[in-house]
């Protein structure tokens, strides 16, 4: 195998100009929070910056668990609004729906043909999900997700993959796979990075701080959405699990809840926990929450207000997204022409 230390997320300069990125998020709640804002899409518009970037909403993801169709259809076009609203420039990146391009389901079919089930089988975020929904009743699509994954991926022959860590063995397998089919037949795909933000925060519920945000969390109640109101903020952040004691200090293995509070005001105030820590010597937790939800309504209010406007005009946000498929499709149609003609499919006649 080739090195696969992830490159840096961070500022650092492309390996080249023009160098491609590649990333996206399930649609799979009516709103991203703050795990997904922090941990990934802050850092998407700073690297869109330097690259050329493709986000992309993973819908045909979404249906590895049942979806409600309108839900779906609704949930997709509010994950659009909100990488627009938090900063994903449509004029920069192209920005697309991956149902909108074929190409997607038509070379995962490829990569699952090349992969074995051992293989497969050894995904840890399949195993979790199998885990929780009983061996036998999980579908086959969640056991084929991370084919799919590489498809989306390896269609666009991008230098990075800029995801959370979470995420680091589904890019390693998409390398394993695009090795395995330019061995076989030839050089074919770039073989891509994982970009791995240093230092990422990871961003805990405010009911359960022993686990990460994350929008199939059992309680709405501990998620900061990007889409609550301001009084749903301020809320879910006065009543935020604090520990025994009275301290205010970051000490994630003895004081998981204020560490968490502390640790988003640092991302959200552009500060340090230290700093933080030593400013809030001798106060109180009340006095951390109310600044903390005053600073998080300021940030995330005009994201919200911004996605909401987007949302008020549907087909101005179809119509950006159908750009952004017709321009997905001239990069993803070369990979999968070649891809095909490898394979030594027949090729269609003109009709
Ligand atoms: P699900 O519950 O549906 O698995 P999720 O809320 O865990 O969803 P994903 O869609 O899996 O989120 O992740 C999208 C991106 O957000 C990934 O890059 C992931 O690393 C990041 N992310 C998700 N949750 C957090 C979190 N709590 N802290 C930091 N980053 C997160
Ligand atoms: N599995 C990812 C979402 C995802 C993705 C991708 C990320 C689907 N296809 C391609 C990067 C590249 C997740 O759950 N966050």
């Amino acid at each position: 195998m080739t090195d696969s230390t992830p490159m840096p997320a961070d500022d650092a300069a492309p390996p080249e100009p023009g160098a491609r990125v590649l990333s996206g998020m399930q649609p799979s709640a009516d709103s991203l929070h703050l795990g997904n804002y922090l941990g990934a899409l802050v850092n998407w518009v700073r690297i869109q910056q330097q690259y050329d970037a493709f986000f992309f909403i993973p819908d045909l993801h979404a249906i590895t668990v049942p979806q409600p169709p309108e839900e779906l259809r609704q949930r997709v076009r509010r994950t659009a609004a909100q990488y627009i609203a938090a900063g994903i420039d449509p004029e920069r990146s192209t920005l697309f729906v991956q149902s909108h391009v074929p190409e997607h389901a038509q070379l995962a079919w490829v990569l699952i043909c090349s992969t074995g089930m051992g293989e497969a089988a050894r995904m840890t975020q399949f195993k979790d999900k199998a885990a929780k929904q009983g061996a036998d009743h999980a579908g086959v699509g969640l056991f084929t997700y991370p084919m799919l994954q590489a498809a989306d991926i390896l269609l666009y022959q991008p230098h990075g993959v800029p995801v959370g860590e979470d995420q680091k063995q589904h890019v390693e397998l998409s390398r394993d796979l695009a090795q395995r089919f330019n061995h076989r037949y030839g050089e074919t795909f770039r073989i891509p990075q994982p970009m791995i933000p240093e230092g990422a925060a990871r961003i805990y519920d405010l009911q359960n701080p022993g686990a990460k945000m994350s929008k199939s969390a059992e309680s709405p109640s501990g998620l900061l959405n990007l889409l609550d109101s301001d009084k749903q903020l301020a809320k879910k952040i006065k009543s935020a699990v604090t520990d025994d004691g009275t301290e205010i200090r970051f000490d994630r293995e003895n004081k998981p809840g204020v560490s968490n509070l502390l640790a988003i005001y640092a991302e959200l105030a552009g500060r340090s926990t230290d700093q933080l820590q030593a400013d809030y010597q001798g106060r109180m937790y009340g006095h951390l929450k109310v600044d903390l939800a005053e600073l998080a309504v300021a940030r995330l209010g005009p994201v919200r207000d911004r996605a909401l406007q987007l949302l008020e005009d549907p087909a101005e946000l179809d119509a950006l997204l159908a750009k952004g498929a017709a321009k997905a499709r001239t990069v993803a149609s070369e990979t999968l022409k070649d891809v095909y003609s490898k394979l030594g499919f027949l090729p269609a006649a003109a009709a």
